[in-house]
């Protein structure tokens, strides 16, 4: 059918010697020929050759870094939600085509392959996501970049559905070995935790802070390679590993400790233990803190420690190194690298500040007020002492500013110290310490500015700025939907795997017939592909002919997975009681961890698969709704899932979503959204057209106007509306649970009882419930009309090109980062050495 118009792959690639590399390390690796090999065994093998290749380039990457000494950007992050690295750096190497040659050759199924590696699953949600992203542009863009993290031992835990209820299993990722990954011991860090600070007057007559009666642990690196596309950059993401220091640096009172040596070994090992698996929600764990100081000061340290091999002067460290903070989580490096300069360089308090302020950026990811990290001060000064006595510092000389600014307004302190109430804000801390407080969508920025930070914001407006988030194109359409990328090339040109605004030369197919059908029918290619996978992992026969209906995501109450669910118990309703009306098929498909913790998250997973149960095998409904909920959503069945979506439900309430980004990948592989104005949601409306979207509910406006004056009252529209009566009611009724009709009483009662919840409805579900339906009655008709649809999809498609990460990271490089381009030698890019 469609002839590639340019090749998207490099022609340096030497299969054989590949093949050969392969097979040496089954034996090398396993003492194993390849038909002895298991299937892990093989992936195993083929990682290391891939590695093999990879680390030519790495290597020159760091040593033109050298040379060319270019400003590098520390993206420091408690989560990087990487997913596979395989199937994605044989992409960025622009090999897939000889190394799928290669498998082939040997009798290998590439795809079995790369479904042997497991989701380094080291990040929650949205968050870790854009963290990987970024970190793709980056390399992808040609500059200096680490990514800065832990090397937690069990990531995001897995997913098991047991009679409708998840239960977590244990992520235990680096059971097999991790092919990618390098050890690099020679620059492991010490990091000190607890004791009490001294002042001691040294040789020089200088007074030093010293920590003394602490406990360590030594922090170990690991290096991943970040591949660029196709320019031969290779940039790290370094993860931090814990072990323990035996009697290393104890000062002699400590000298024999054994107790305080076991103490060490359990802090080392616990520290990297788990990932927290709470997305948008603080838990408020000293271990989470001592998770964060651990990797910020391993981090930290090393950045100077690398600046000063080259630098003599520390005063300007800020003029090659930026420190962006993903979120509040990293904001102790604000006081760590206070801390280094002035204990370690001996700069004074003001020196050190103006490096310090010049250094660190802040991104603000969420206005979900249980998100907001407030450590206790008794927790804080006992664990990080002397980092403690800079933030009081930084506080009071913060507290002046105020002062100075609203003279006798107490208030204006109450609101803004970074400590108050005993507690210390991060929050506060990295506003106040950073050059930059960036949101992560338009609307999230004006909503800070307005409403959350707005009293920062009148104090400091020239930090405040947007950054719209963005999204690989290399994983989620290049990887991910292998028919729409060739079909996307086959008509624009390869242009958009690095500059995605080129997809909108697809616009003018839009209304081309035969390009509607080849589009429709990639799309029922890859629902094809998913209904496998559904079969395959729920057991359930979905109809790749229904209507794909997707929401996945975090489970979270303001993403408001119930409203769809509830939904769909409504449009069951109607079907049975009236089997003959016009209905076209649909398949609503769910998928989302809940934290482990959060019942009312728990309970709507629950929901969804007794609705299910009820729903699929109805004969009176006959296979017209079928809800099928994925287990264990995660990066990998995400790329298929997104391939296969006919419509985005991005239906959370409005304000709550800074962003979102899922949004922006069902748009990428053409799927309409139905959704509220929320986050990012407002940008994709505004680039493919309102007519190409189904837009419902409550504006931001609206919601922030009904929470500013107390809510409102759910009880009205349950007592006059009989549809949302009904569904509630089946709620409460057994009609989901006949064994046990109070099963989803909690989930009734947080929608309608103010006496159990502190607010009925919070998140406005039965206020938006009949918009919602009447959006998707538009849904439903528009699909009827083929033609219209593929249009639609087809443009969302060609509009997508604002929302790759490449444009944002160009956005944070020209306005906060200002690094410098990096371009390697003509001979070095694409070539491979092994
Ligand atoms: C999440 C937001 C998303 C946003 C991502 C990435 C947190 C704290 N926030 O809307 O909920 O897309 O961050 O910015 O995880």
């Amino acid at each position: 059918m469609i002839k590639k118009k340019d090749t998207q792959e490099s022609s340096s690639f030497d299969k054989e010697l590949f093949k050969r590399s392969v097979l040496y390390n089954v034996k090398t690796l396993y003492r194993k020929t390849l038909e002895e090999a298991t299937p892990q065994q093989i992936f195993q093998a083929v990682g290391y050759a891939i590695k093999d290749v990879v680390i030519d380039n790495w290597l020159t990457t760091h040593k033109e870094y050298d040379k060319q000494d270019p400003k590098t950007v520390y993206y420091l992050s408690m989560e990087f939600l990487m997913g596979r690295a395989l199937g994605n750096n044989i992409i960025n190497l622009q090999a897939y085509k000889p190394v799928k040659e290669a498998m082939d050759e040997l009798g290998l199924d590439l795809n079995v392959i790369e479904d042997q590696e497991p989701d380094p699953a080291l990040g929650n949600g949205g968050l870790g996501r854009l963290a990987s992203c970024f970190l793709d542009s980056l390399s992808t863009l040609g500059y200096a970049a680490y990514g800065c993290g832990i090397r937690y031992r069990y990531g995001m835990f897995k997913q098991e559905i047991r009679d409708g209820y998840q239960i977590e299993v244990p992520d235990n990722w680096l059971v097999d070995g991790n092919p990618f990954e390098l050890r690099r011991p020679e620059y492991a860090k010490e990091v000190k935790f607890g004791g009490y600070v001294n002042v001691r007057i040294d040789e020089n007559g200088r007074s030093n802070f010293v920590q003394e009666g602490y406990q360590s642990v030594r922090a170990i690196p690991y290096d991943l390679p970040i591949v660029g596309y196709g320019n031969g950059i290779v940039n790290t993401l370094r993860i931090w590993d814990a072990e323990a220091i035996e009697c290393f640096h104890l000062d002699s009172f400590d000298k024999g400790d054994y107790q305080k040596a076991v103490e060490q070994a359990n802090l080392a090992k616990n520290i990297v233990e788990v990932l927290y698996p709470n997305d948008n929600h603080y838990a408020g764990k000293e271990l989470r803190l001592k998770q964060q100081y651990f990797f910020i000061s391993a981090s930290v340290q090393e950045a100077i420690a690398k600046y000063m091999r080259k630098h003599d002067d520390i005063r300007k460290f800020y003029e090659k190194v930026t420190f962006q903070l993903n979120d509040t989580h990293p904001t102790v490096a604000v006081a760590e690298l206070m801390r280094i300069l002035m204990d370690e360089y001996y700069l004074t308090w003001e020196e050190a500040w103006n490096v310090t302020i010049k250094t660190c950026a802040y991104t603000n990811h969420t206005i979900m007020a249980e998100a907001l990290e407030k450590w206790p001060i008794e927790l804080f000064s006992r664990l990080l002492p002397r980092i403690y006595q800079i933030i009081e510092e930084i506080n009071r000389r913060f507290i002046i500013k105020i002062q100075e600014m609203y003279p006798g307004n107490q208030e204006k302190i109450r609101k803004m110290a970074i400590i108050y109430d005993g507690q210390v804000k991060m929050a506060h801390l990295a506003i106040a310490a950073g050059f930059s407080v960036n949101g992560v969508a338009r609307l999230h920025t004006e909503i800070l500015k307005k409403q959350e930070l707005r009293d920062f914001y009148e104090m400091m407006p020239e930090k405040f700025n947007n950054k719209t988030n963005g999204i690989t194109q290399r994983r989620f359409l290049l990887h991910g939907n292998p028919l729409l990328a060739d079909w996307v090339t086959a008509h624009v040109g390869s242009d958009w795997i690095t500059d995605l605004p080129k997809i909108s030369k697809l616009k003018i197919y839009a209304d081309d017939e035969k390009c509607q059908q080849e589009f429709m029918n990639i799309k029922y290619q890859n629902k094809v592909r998913l209904a496998q996978y559904i079969l395959e992992h729920n057991g359930i026969e979905v109809d790749p002919r229904s209507i794909f209906d997707v929401q996945v995501k975090r489970l979270h109450e303001y993403k408001r997975q119930l409203l769809n669910i509830l939904h769909v118990m409504y449009l069951y309703n109607q079907l049975k009681d009236n089997p003959e009306m016009e209905f076209f098929p649909r398949t609503f498909i769910f998928g989302a961890k809940a934290a482990a913790g959060y019942y009312n998250a728990k309970m709507t997973i629950k929901l969804i698969n007794s609705v299910a149960d009820v729903v699929n095998n109805d004969p009176v409904i006959n296979g017209r709704i079928k809800v099928v909920f994925i287990e264990n959503y995660r990066v990998s069945n995400a790329e298929l899932i997104f391939a296969a979506a006919d419509v985005s439900e991005q239906i959370s309430t409005a304000s709550k979503e800074a962003s979102g980004t899922g949004n922006m990948k069902f748009m990428l592989n053409g799927a309409l959204t139905i959704g509220t104005m929320d986050g990012a949601n407002v940008e994709i409306v505004e680039e493919v057209g309102a007519e190409n979207a189904f837009i419902f509910g409550l504006s931001s406006d609206e919601v922030i106007n009904f929470e500013n004056n107390g809510g409102y009252d759910p009880t009205e529209i349950f007592n006059n509306d009989p549809d949302v009566r009904r569904v509630l009611m089946q709620l409460i009724n057994g009609t989901f649970a006949p064994n046990d009709p109070d099963r989803f009483r909690t989930l009734y009662n947080s929608l309608l009882n103010t006496i159990s919840t502190n607010k009925a409805d919070m998140y406005f579900i039965l206020k938006d419930f009949k918009a919602y339906a009447e959006a998707q009655r538009k849904v439903e008709n528009a699909y009827r009309d083929e033609k219209r649809w593929a249009r639609s999809a087809i443009l969302n498609v060609a509009c997508s090109g604002k929302f790759t990460s490449d444009r944002t990271i160009q956005e944070y490089v020209d306005e906060l980062w200002h690094l410098d381009k990096v371009v390697l030698p003509k001979k070095v890019v694409g070539k491979d050495k092994t």
